[in-house]
């Protein structure tokens, strides 16, 4: 391969010479590895250094044709095993996920540019808990009957049919694995499509699958841009059901394309999650909650409290020892375990990162941290996608910095009066995703919470999940809820049959 460049559209991209033995990731359709229809690939390249770290395939409407035809085919015989016999496929899958899990954190911080230890202990072990998750919520599954004086209706699921499932590159295989694992437990069989920036993991879960043998075409991995291989799985005319987790606009996009022939639909999309600091929070505890609300995975998570608001009485206080936090945060090679904050997924993400800082300025901000490259990075990570954690004041609560997804290591931070203005500043942005609350008063802090317009909310804590829980937003965070019994109704049909006794 060496030093020509693959010309495929994509982003300009530094190939070394000695890249000779970079893989090739390939699709995975009815149980076989195999290279794009139109041999054409895309780079992958790497975060924090990038330079080409693989190839993969650049698939089109033909690949995912020759995958949604696999996956309609092994579905009646994956449909008719026992909610036991796919519950114990989904333990196989986990326990061979686990073995290689170290492969997993390995490939996911060196494909995303997040540090080793967040990919160690939130990517590859929640990937792994969402399999067996699922394995023991369908194992427990009990579908309900209902008793009339002179019938019973008995309530019955049945697989929707080829799941399509899109995800994004900040959480790949961790998405990824929270849609595989209730689609196939529910009998469906799966077309997944990961993001193109990201596809190691996907392919790595590819591998697993078939090691332990699941039936050709029950799972099958088609790589590719969303443009290409992405709107052909959304519009083709034999998939049931699409499931998507990305951008806001990306999200419509995909809406329209499946509403075509009404496929059963769920969008998890962004987010602007507000952060309410009230003025008897323990600061003690909440200062560190704050940060990490704010800056896990470089900011990158769709549930991230980018818009800190803090009761004014202790708005100088809580700054002052938030910016000393968010400053000592070690930001560099994902690599080092004392590392925090690692590099931007890519150049083209970090561009539309800076383009809010700038807009910032225009609005008005001041910034109190960041807004630049991190000092001492080293040489050769000298072309990486970095950006020091940014902290940014002064902004209207309805300016864009304060109300548009960012999606990076960048906050704003924003004083209120009274619980009537947090709560209108917390709702006042077209997102509805999630928020936390911060306080002593557990009651003030659930009166908060059922103030704001969101899906989720938590009470002095962030990301605490519990997997039988709904997860979704509201507004333009998305449609539909996954998570526990929200998932297996989601990846099901639910069909009612009346018996009538007189
Ligand atoms: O995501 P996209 P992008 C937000 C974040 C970010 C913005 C854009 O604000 O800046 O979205 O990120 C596939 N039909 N989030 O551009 O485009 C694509 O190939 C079908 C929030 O990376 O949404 C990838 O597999 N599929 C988010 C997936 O959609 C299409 C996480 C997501 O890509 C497609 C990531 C199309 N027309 C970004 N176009 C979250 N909710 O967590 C693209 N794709």
């Amino acid at each position: 391969m060496g030093d020509e460049c693959c010309n495929s559209g994509c982003k300009p991209c530094l190939l070394d010479p000695d890249d000779g033995d970079i893989p090739d990731l390939l699709n995975y359709i009815d149980g076989e590895f195999t290279t794009a229809a139109s041999e054409e690939w895309l780079n992958d390249l790497s975060p924090v250094t990038g330079m080409r770290i693989a190839r993969v395939p650049n698939s089109n409407e033909d690949d995912i044709d020759a995958a949604v035809t696999a996956a309609r085919s092994a579905l009646p015989e994956w449909a008719a095993f026992s909610r036991e016999e796919r519950a114990t496929w989904l333990d196989k899958i986990a326990d061979a996920l686990e073995v290689r899990s170290e492969e997993v954190a390995q490939l996911e911080s060196l494909d995303t540019g997040k540090p080793i230890t967040l990919a160690r202990s939130v990517d590859a072990a929640r990937s792994i808990a969402n399999f067996r998750f699922f394995a023991e919520q369908v194992r427990e599954f009990t579908p309900e009957t209902f008793e009339m004086t002179n019938a019973t209706n008995h309530v019955i699921y049945k697989p929707v049919g080829v799941a399509g499932l899109i995800t994004p590159w900040n959480l790949p295989l961790y998405l990824l694995s929270w849609k595989v694992a209730p689609a196939l437990a529910m009998g469906n069989t799966v077309v997944a499509k990961p993001s193109e920036l990201t596809p190691m993991t996907a392919s790595l879960l590819a591998e697993i699958i078939d090691d332990v043998g699941l039936p050709a075409g029950v799972f099958n991995l088609v790589h590719g841009t969303g443009i290409n291989a992405g709107s052909a799985l959304t519009s083709h005319h034999d998939v049931d059901l699409i499931s998507f987790t990305g951008g806001t606009a990306t999200g419509a996009a995909v809406a329209a394309s499946a509403a075509s022939n009404f496929k059963k639909l769920s969008l998890e999309l962004g987010g602007k999650n507000a952060t309410i600091v009230c003025a008897d929070a323990d600061l003690d505890a909440t200062i560190p909650g704050v940060v990490r609300a704010g800056f896990l995975n470089q900011g990158q998570v769709c549930l991230c409290g980018s818009r800190i608001l803090i009761e004014e009485s202790i708005y100088d206080e809580f700054v002052g020892k938030f910016l000393t936090a968010v400053n000592d945060m070690p930001v560099g090679d994902p690599s080092d375990p004392d590392t925090t904050l690692g590099a931007l997924v890519s150049s083209d993400h970090l561009e539309k990162v800076m383009s809010y800082i700038t807009l910032s300025q225009e609005e008005g901000g001041r910034i109190l941290a960041g807004g630049n490259k991190p000092e001492g990075i080293p040489e050769q990570f000298a072309n990486g996608n970095w950006l020091s954690p940014t902290v940014i004041e002064g902004l209207s609560p309805e300016s864009r910095c304060a109300t548009e997804e960012i999606f990076g290591p960048v906050v704003t931070l924003h004083p209120f009066a009274d619980e009537e203005e947090a709560l209108a500043i917390a709702n006042a942005t077209d997102y509805g995703l999630a928020g936390s609350v911060w306080t002593r008063d557990l009651e003030k802090g659930k009166r908060i919470a059922e103030g704001i317009d969101t899906g989720m909310v938590w009470v002095n804590t962030w990301l605490h999940r519990d997997l039988r829980t709904p997860f979704g937003g509201v507004k333009h965070s998305g449609v539909g809820r996954e998570g526990g019994r929200w998932s297996l109704s989601f990846y099901s049909h639910a069909v009612n049959i009346c018996l009538y006794d007189e």
